[in-house]
């Protein structure tokens, strides 16, 4: 009697999508028609109705080298085989050495030390809280205040969406973290419409921290935080002289620069960072996603030398900085991490992206003159193909675009009425065509 209870109850359980409230998701059309995902095998997810979907978003942004990759999967049994889980305070395990070594060797020098965490969200405020805490070791403590930008994207938790600019991400959560301002974007589609690569004009965008600065008094200012490209609210590729210009204002100031590279790190823009491709170095690099191909959560926060060195001081038996998760650096996401970086190196994808970057800007401008287009926009292996939104339904034309690119076997992402791409670094040319291909026949037809 109990089991026919218990096995009664799995089975409502099993065929009932309602329980899992689902995260950034329009649930209740989610649930009238599911889109599920059942398997998943180099460029392509299958679906549960048994379709092949080419992922044209690796994943989220995250499975840079591919689905399926058996490298991955091997270290991750073998480590939880060897050692599942080791405590993170106190104590370590060679795994999480190994991977930071190996990842540093991938910053520009000076950046030298990292800090593990779990999630791009925890990487932003693991990077707000080092920066909040340099200052204060220092005997700098003055500083305080945290500079984002409009339209920035730097994860769901409090620091990140206090110093993030997506309206819809703030005004539900009270007054976020006090002490906060923000310079203005840099989407300027009046003068940048269709730039192929960066944009040339907006540099001047950046004087408004110069403003800010003024307004507040240099001295309080501890860190501006900016992704170099933003990617979430609709890829914003950095005008010519930008991301400098802010790099030389932080320098006169004594302000932190934090690039949030969760999603332009790890080949991305078709070199290993977004450092790398501006040639500008912050002080603090923000990443996840790929760092394990997004197969094990995990981020990581890089830091200059410097910031690491600022904290080694007081008594040598005293915690240096009270902060730190449960899984930081734990061995399954390390074994995961390390074994990327494997498949990364032996494969040549941290700069597959740039050999691919030209074909990959020709497949998007050949969009250009379809109905609605009013924008093209790309940097590396990114793309972004902005729509005309329909009157009085904001979001409706991309959305739809969405639901009829998985009905034709292609899975995109959109953000308002921006179609987003960022398609896994294995990509060949001819699932770049067939990608493009099957957007130019829905954008055609797009009502
Ligand atoms: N910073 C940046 C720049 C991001 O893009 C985060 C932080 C937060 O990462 P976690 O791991 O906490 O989600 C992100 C996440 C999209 C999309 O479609 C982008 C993200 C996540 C989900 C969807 O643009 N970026």
């Amino acid at each position: 009697m109990a089991n026919d209870a218990a096995n009664a109850t799995t089975a409502r359980s099993t065929n009932n999508l309602e329980a899992f409230w689902m995260p950034f998701t329009a649930n209740r059309q989610f649930k009238q028609a599911p889109r599920m995902l059942v398997a998943a095998e180099g460029m392509h997810y299958r679906s549960a109705d048994g379709r092949k979907i080419l992922d044209g978003t690796a994943g989220l942004w995250c499975v840079n080298a591919g689905h399926g990759r058996q490298g991955i999967a091997d270290a991750v049994g073998a480590q939880i085989r060897e050692l599942d889980y080791a405590p993170a305070f106190q104590m370590g395990h060679p795994k999480a050495f190994e991977l930071a070594a190996r990842l540093v060797t991938y910053m520009p020098p000076g950046i030298d030390h990292v800090f593990f965490t779990n999630s791009g969200s925890e990487s932003v405020e693991t990077g707000l809280k080092i920066a909040l805490a340099y200052h204060k070791v220092k005997g700098d403590g003055g500083r305080f205040r945290l500079i984002g930008r409009e339209r920035g994207y730097h994860g769901v938790n409090f620091g990140g969406i206090s110093v993030g600019g997506i309206v819809a991400n703030r005004k539900h959560f009270g007054t976020l973290l006090t002490g906060v301002d923000h310079i203005r974007h840099t989407h300027d589609p009046a003068r940048n419409a269709f730039s192929r690569g960066q944009p040339e004009h907006g540099a001047e965008f950046a004087d408004d921290l110069e403003k800010i600065v003024a307004l507040h008094d240099p001295s309080t200012i501890a860190a501006v935080i900016v992704e170099p490209v933003a990617g979430s609210t609709g890829v914003l590729i950095p005008p010519k002289g930008y991301l400098e210009k802010l790099r030389a204002i932080c320098d006169k100031h004594g302000i932190l620069l934090i690039f949030d590279e969760v999603i332009t790190g790890f080949g991305r823009l078709g070199v290993p960072f977004a450092v790398d491709y501006f040639g500008v170095t912050p002080d603090i690099v923000l990443t996840a996603k790929g760092v394990t191909n997004g197969v094990v959560p995990m981020g990581a926060v890089f830091v200059k030398k410097d910031i690491y060195e600022t904290f080694m001081n007081g008594p040598e038996h005293l915690i240096e900085f009270f902060h730190g998760y449960t899984y930081s650096g734990n061995p399954v996401s390390s074994a995961a991490g390390i074994a990327t970086l494997d498949i990364y190196e032996a494969e040549g994808l941290l700069t597959r992206g740039g050999e691919l970057a030209d074909y990959w800007a020709d497949g998007l401008a050949s969009l250009k003159d379809l109905p609605h287009v009013i924008d093209l926009r790309n940097c590396g292996l990114v793309g972004a193909i902005e729509l005309e939104p329909i009157d009085g339904q904001p979001t409706k034309r991309a959305f739809t675009a969405f639901l009829e690119a998985f009905e034709k076997g292609l899975l995109i992402r959109t953000t308002g009425d921006i179609i987003a791409l960022s398609p896994p670094l294995i990509i060949t040319k001819e699932q770049i065509d067939e990608l493009f291909d099957t957007l130019r026949g829905i954008l055609k037809t797009l009502a």
